[in-house]
């Protein structure tokens, strides 16, 4: 293909002008030059930016936006919430799961996501029967990644107990359930797809504490570790008040305090949520050089609370951002609450920039990038050689972009941001939004509708 050239763009060491970018055959970045010549480049329609990685989905969650916002006649919680999300999730099939994923994806590449971690646990067959082939649901999310072209690293779910102190699992979690053996299984399956496709990456989930026993998780460490020492492990962790009173009652520690004492917490982990942590979590958590998976319309929607973001960036705490449950799909969402979060509780202004003058956009935009990039485990979250070439760009025209320079631009794109001003997306080297449109949106959008329509007429 031939080289880009972008009049503005972001590169590893912040804006650069007139680059050009280099990309081979196999979709990577071969060379990445600053006020370049443009002559036989293809020019691009505004500034660039690497894509943003998503770093936690649970893409069949997409299906009931919407369903579950009244609340029962004792009010609502995370936890009530959770039995319709159970709902959804016995009766979702392959193809379901297929189709709601990859509209999903469509949409999440429109909004500026280029690759996404698949946090999956809906392995069996709605009755708990292991299907004929073990890695079918697997298939059918790498399956929606392929149709809407967007980077996945998926992340086969550990989910073994019902709770602390490996309570049983109840009928509606059959699905999740797989023996350790099983379940290593399944991720080598995979970690061998993963090597035959540069757009792939495989890890894994044990689920949480409260769904994975200490004996459960230290088998599936070992057994990663043999499959693949450096593939992610992610956890969500210390979500909800209830869930850090039970870890507590179970062990005398907090969620956070029990794994950084337990497991080898480390840059290879994505501690999702971390919500509820004390200041000494906060920092130990900061100095493991693991990521904190944040999903701020997801932790909103749910009443979770709000992550204390001030004392993690103030500790060198990396971050990326999930779209979780899909309640929302926008990058520019997440970013933007999680400083509004902050805002509302300390009255204050422009906090994860962290320095007087920096650019709070910019700070937002370019953490997200890297802590995805890393929780992700993939070459992805900034424009250099070797890397993906994975990228946006933004409509020069558009008139979020009116009057902004570099020096405001990404401010004016996360504060601004409710109209999209991303007009192409490239992911691995190839086009899969231009002006706009995604090249198999309609095809993929309708089979969308049929699927919805069948599971709400069920
Ligand atoms: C999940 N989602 O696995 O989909 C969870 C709910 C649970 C979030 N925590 C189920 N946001 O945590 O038990
Ligand atoms: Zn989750």
């Amino acid at each position: 293909m031939p080289d880009l050239f972008a009049d503005i763009a972001l590169l590893p060491n912040g804006w650069a002008k007139d680059v050009r970018i280099a990309i081979n055959e196999t979709g990577d970045i071969e060379a990445v030059s600053a006020e370049a010549d443009p002559s036989g480049a293809e020019r691009l329609a505004g500034a660039v930016l690497p894509g943003m990685p998503n770093l936690h989905s649970h893409a069949f969650q997409r299906a009931m936006a919407g369903l579950a916002e009244r609340a029962g006649p004792d009010g609502d919680s995370f936890w009530t919430w959770r039995e319709t999300m159970y709902r959804l999730a016995v009766s979702i099939s392959p193809e379901g799961l297929l189709a709601v994923a990859a509209q999903l994806y469509v949409e999440m590449l429109k909004a500026g996501y280029t690759a996404v971690g698949e946090f999956h646990y809906l392995h069996r067959d709605p009755a708990g029967r292991p299907y004929a082939d073990p890695a079918q649901m697997c298939r059918a999310v790498i399956g929606a990644a392929q149709d809407a072209g967007i980077g996945l690293t998926l992340l086969p779910v550990l989910y073994r107990a019902g709770g602390f102190n490996g309570a049983p699992t109840e009928p509606r979690q059959n699905r999740f359930v797989l023996p350790v053996d099983g379940f290593l299984d399944l991720a080598a399956t995979l970690i061998g797809e993963a090597a035959r496709d540069p757009n792939l990456a495989v890890g894994a989930a044990p689920h949480s504490l409260r769904a994975v026993p200490p004996d459960d998780l230290a088998a599936c460490l070992a057994g990663l570790d043999r499959l693949d020492a450096e593939a992610p492990v992610h956890m969500h962790v210390a979500e909800q008040v209830k869930e850090v009173e039970d870890c507590l009652a179970w062990s005398g520690a907090r969620p956070v305090e029990w794994l950084l004492a337990n497991a080898p917490i480390s840059e290879r982990w994505c501690l999702v949520h971390a919500t509820h942590m004390t200041p000494s979590e906060t920092s130990a958590l900061a100095k493991s050089d693991a990521v904190a998976g944040l999903c701020p319309s997801t932790e909103a929607n749910l009443g979770d609370g709000l992550f204390p973001l001030p004392a993690y960036l103030a500790a060198g705490g990396r971050f990326g951002i999930g779209s979780d449950s899909h309640i929302s799909v926008s990058p520019v969402e997440e970013l933007r609450w999680l400083e509004y979060g902050q805002r509302l509780l300390s009255h204050a202004r422009n906090i994860a920039a962290g320095a007087p003058a920096a650019s709070t956009g910019t700070a937002l935009f370019t953490g997200g990038l890297a802590g995805g990039a890393q929780a992700l485990a993939r070459r992805i979250g900034s424009l250099a050689p070797g890397n993906r070439a994975d990228l946006i760009v933004l409509d020069r025209e558009h008139p979020i972009a009116a009057g902004h320079s570099k020096d405001t631009l990404l401010d004016a794109l996360v504060f601004s941001g409710n109209v999209n001003p991303i007009r192409d997306v490239m992911v691995g080297g190839r086009w899969v939004v231009r002006d706009g449109r995604h090249d198999r949106e309609e095809e993929i959008a309708s089979r969308f509708r049929s699927t919805v329509s069948r599971l709400a007429s069920a």
